[in-house]
């Protein structure tokens, strides 16, 4: 199942991306922690492989930090990444990230030259929240919908540092089903490239594998693993509610739910893909790993 979307701004962006990169010194690329490898976009990766960079694997405070932990080893013995966790809450993290940019790119230090410094990633990342982060001030408008930013954006943070904001972008054709779909989880994709009950389905087989405990508590179910999906799905809207006229369950309603559940963290710090798992998804879809690309 091959999910599209690449709204027209997109098209716009890739091209003002291979010109933006360039012209700055630093690109920090931010992943979903919770998703990073389905959120490393190769076609990003593709116009950065010669830059210096930072991965961010934002929104850890959401993903289940041991898996976060592996994944930041993983970029960096792999991709020879600097890679580092990223959370909104983390009143700190702005003086560590212009930090490090500083440390990595030391000759940019003045007014004639700046030191420039590109933020991207999918949609819905978090990469205008952090542009207001390191500057202090709420410039980038943010909130929690896919391609929110249109527009490229240019921010000054000081007489010797440049920020540029960008709009998420994902790629042309996202081939491999779970790649998608973890990305739809996430919300980094458009409300319509994808069926909110087919989506809840898929995230219910994933906890009859993962996370089971925290699972069932959430719900208060048992054991779910020999019960089919859509009951399990049924039995979450009987629970909650989620109730049509004539008492039939409201399968959009608690679908959608079950997603947001996930994505405010309700259910409770979860990653979606392990180093491992990823492996075996290369293995079967003989998949190019998107920081080779
Ligand atoms: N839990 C959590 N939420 C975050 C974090 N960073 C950003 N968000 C939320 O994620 C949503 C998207 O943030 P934005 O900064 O608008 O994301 P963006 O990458 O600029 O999105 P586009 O412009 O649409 O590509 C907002 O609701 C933010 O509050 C984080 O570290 N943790
Ligand atoms: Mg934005």
């Amino acid at each position: 199942m091959k999910i599209q979307w690449f709204p027209g701004h997109m098209h716009k962006t890739k091209l003002a991306l291979a010109k933006l990169v360039k012209d700055v010194d630093i690109v920090i690329e931010l992943l979903d922690a919770r998703a990073p490898l389905s959120s490393c976009n190769p076609l990003i990766q593709n116009l950065i492989k010669y830059k210096k960079k930072i991965k961010i694997l934002n929104k850890e405070d959401l993903a289940d930090d041991k898996i976060t932990n592996e994944w930041i080893k993983y970029f960096e013995t792999i991709d020879k990444t600097i890679a580092i966790k990223g959370n909104m809450h983390n009143v700190k993290q702005a003086k560590k990230i212009i930090g490090l940019c500083k440390k990595i790119s030391p000759a940019r230090n003045s007014y004639e030259k700046p030191l420039r410094v590109l933020v991207t990633g999918i949609p819905n990342v978090g990469k205008s929240t952090l542009i207001n982060q390191l500057i202090g001030k709420k410039i980038a408008k943010t909130g929690d919908i896919p391609a929110l930013t249109k527009n490229s954006q240019c921010i000054v943070l000081d007489s010797d540092f440049i920020v540029y904001d960008t709009p998420g972008i994902t790629w042309e054709n996202i081939d491999v089903k779970q790649i998608g779909f973890n990305l739809a989880i996430c919300n980094s994709i458009g409300k319509n490239a994808i069926d909110e009950e087919i989506l809840a389905l898929y995230l219910i087989d994933f906890f009859k594998n993962n996370y089971c405990e925290q699972f069932y508590l959430r719900f208060k179910l048992n054991n779910i693993t020999e019960i089919d999906s859509l009951e399990v799905l049924l039995n979450i809207g009987k629970k909650r509610g989620c109730l049509l006229n004539g008492g039939l369950i409201d399968i959009q309603k608690v679908s959608e739910l079950l997603i947001q559940d996930f994505r405010n963290g309700s259910i409770g710090r979860i990653t979606l893909e392990t180093p491992q798992i990823w492996e075996q998804w290369r293995n079967e879809f003989l998949l190019e790993d998107p920081i080779f690309a």
